[in-house]
């Protein structure tokens, strides 16, 4: 199996053709000639046949990149042992075409039937009925006219698109080879067309018409048998991908495999894809009208009208878009209406202020940030003898010191070991802060809110536990300030006071991790030969897998709990 460069075939003159939809992903396998992407010019879309069969192993493009033939759309693990083989006479003509792009037109021995019909029309420059035929559409035989884009009386410029004609494979729209005004079409919807056939006359300046294409293409292209069934549409005649104006490249699409995810483009025309993108429609969300359910361009304009009375709403305002929608809704079902009173005697509150707060913060960061908690135990049977020691030394100064101060100082040793938990998230980019500011989650009659202990790493456990008093103190009392409750690098919930073993702690965005810490209690430790009775504190730390991974966090959570086992390590 060897590693294959897939690249976009010759389409025509057609450059930067933007990509709206890619068909394949890495390690999908595919066929050849199976559909790899979707692009899209301002007159036609089409869809990129791959050269090879295999595996996707790595995919070059995305939505939205601009393409030119050569551009590599993908490497594949090719398993077949060379690109789609087009018949010979037909590879011979690729090849020609590349060769020779820029051929200058010698006197044209003959003209696509287009031009040929523009010119019956009369002298030079007066106005004359021109009549418009279907130029070179390849080997498509009987097209069925699925859209007409112009009426009677209507002013059309040179190369704007009259018709749009479908064949089970590709949808192409017919540009005018005249500018003037339309006398007649003489074609209807659901007609089925071929080359040459006359689609429109109108009233213009001959002078106007399209010029012809280099006529080596066309020479070439008189000179070479048609393609057979099997290789129309692997790849562009030369002829088509000079002469055709823009329809040709739509000509050159592989044969659409219906068990390829190609299934999932919506069945419309390139103009109305135009347009629904213009209005932003979301096109796979449209009911089609058209014939085999295509989309037109009336359809488009009612699902907007929809939409617009409310009768509709796109999966984008119900919800679906998740992230995209600003996190506006999950595509779920609608909050449950109970009548509680039916069931018993209920009361209503208002929710606090803080509480209205709060909750929409909370959700929104619940559910944007991609949470992951690590459980873990830390031993503080020798910190917690030295806290009570302390507290017994203190006792006249008033200064009590629990076990959160010293899980303050701690944490700050361990966001300076592992600082990305000690940032947040811009964009593409982490900011990685160089001060510890750490918030403490208090409870209040009036809900929590989180007080933030400013440099602690500049701080001792006797003035963390001072100040977090006092922020307690006014947290509870509804006296805290905005300022008290901002810059926070990085939070610890402590529910230690109140009991339980581990919980899973929302992360306080735009911080990253939150340490939560529950009840500690005496347990027996196996200490290699004997179980020894250990006070040993849960340790929950959230942290946002956008920024951190699991690796990180267990050791973070693993220096927390050796610290915490023996403090001494934070001279270290
Ligand atoms: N294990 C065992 N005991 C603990 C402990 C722990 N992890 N943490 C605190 N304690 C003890 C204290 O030592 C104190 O005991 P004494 O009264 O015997 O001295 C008692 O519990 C009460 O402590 P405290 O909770 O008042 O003090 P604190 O510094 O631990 O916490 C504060 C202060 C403001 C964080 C806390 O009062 C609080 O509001 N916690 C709730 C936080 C919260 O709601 N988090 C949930 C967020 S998600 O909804």
């Amino acid at each position: 199996m060897a590693s294959v460069e897939v690249k976009v075939p010759d389409i025509g003159d057609f450059k930067d053709v933007a990509v709206i939809e890619v068909l394949v992903q890495p390690g999908d396998r595919i066929k050849p000639e199976q559909s790899l992407v979707t692009v899209e010019s301002d007159k036609a879309s089409m869809e990129i046949p791959s050269s090879h069969g295999g595996v996707v192993k790595e995919l070059k493009i995305k939505l939205g990149d601009k393409l030119s033939e050569g551009s590599v759309l993908l490497v594949l693990e090719a398993s077949d042992a060379g690109a789609a083989s087009p018949a010979p006479a037909e590879q011979g003509r690729v090849g020609a075409q590349a060769s020779t792009p820029a051929a200058p037109a010698p006197s044209a021995p003959a003209l696509a039937p287009a031009q040929a019909s523009a010119r019956t029309g009369g002298g030079e420059s007066q106005p004359a009925a021109i009549e418009v035929r279907v130029p070179d559409i390849g080997d498509f035989k009987d097209v069925a006219v699925i859209e007409l884009l112009v009426k009677p009386g209507d002013a059309v410029r040179l190369e704007q698109s009259l018709i749009t004609v479908e064949s089970d494979k590709a949808s192409m729209e017919i540009p005018s080879s005249a500018a003037g005004v339309l006398k007649e079409l003489k074609v209807g919807l659901g007609d089925k067309v071929n080359i040459g056939d006359l689609i429109a006359v109108i009233e213009g300046a001959a002078g106007e018409s399209a010029a012809p294409p280099p006529a080596a293409a066309r020479a070439e292209a008189a000179a070479t048998p048609a393609p057979s069934p099997e290789t129309a549409g692997k790849a562009a005649p030369a002829s088509q991908g000079r002469a055709g104006e823009r329809i040709l490249p739509t000509a050159a699409l592989a044969p659409h495999e219906p068990a390829a995810p190609a299934g999932k483009l919506p069945h419309a025309s390139p103009s109305v894809r135009k347009f629904a993108r213009e209005l932003g429609v979301p096109l796979e969300e449209v009911r089609g009208s058209g014939p085999k359910g295509r989309i037109l361009q009336e359809d488009v304009q009612n699902f907007t009208k929809a939409v617009m009375r409310g009768d509709a709403r796109t999966q984008m305002a119900a919800g679906k878009g998740g992230a995209a929608a600003g996190g506006a809704g999950l595509g779920l079902l609608p909050w449950p209406e109970v009548d509680f009173a039916k069931f018993g005697p209920v009361e209503r509150k208002d929710l606090s202020r803080i509480r209205k707060i709060a909750g929409p913060n909370l959700h929104r960061n619940w559910v944007m940030i991609p949470h992951v908690t690590n459980h873990d135990d830390a031993d503080i049977t020798e910190l917690e003898a030295f806290r009570l020691q302390l507290n017994k030394e203190n006792e006249k100064s008033g200064v009590k010191v629990t076990m959160l101060a010293f899980l303050i100082k701690a944490c700050v040793a361990a966001l300076k070991q592992f600082p990305e938990f000690n940032s947040s998230l811009d964009g593409e980019q982490v900011v990685l802060k160089r001060y510890w500011n750490i918030g403490f989650a208090a409870d209040t009659p009036n809900g929590l809110v989180v007080p933030v202990i400013k440099e602690a790493d500049r701080k001792g456990i006797l003035q963390i536990s001072t100040e977090m008093s006092e922020l307690a103190k006014k947290a509870r009392d509804g006296k805290l300030s905005p300022t008290e409750m901002s810059g926070a690098t990085f939070t610890i919930s402590s529910l230690g006071g109140i009991g339980g073993r581990y919980f899973t702690p929302i992360i306080n965005a735009p911080e990253v991790a939150i340490l939560g810490v529950c009840r500690s209690r005496t347990e027996p430790v196996w200490d290699g030969q004997q179980f020894q009775p250990r006070l040993v504190l849960p340790l929950s730390l959230s942290w946002d897998h956008r920024v951190v991974d699991g690796a990180a966090a267990a050791r973070f959570n693993a220096f927390l709990g050796a610290i915490l086992a023996d403090f001494r390590r934070m001279l270290l």
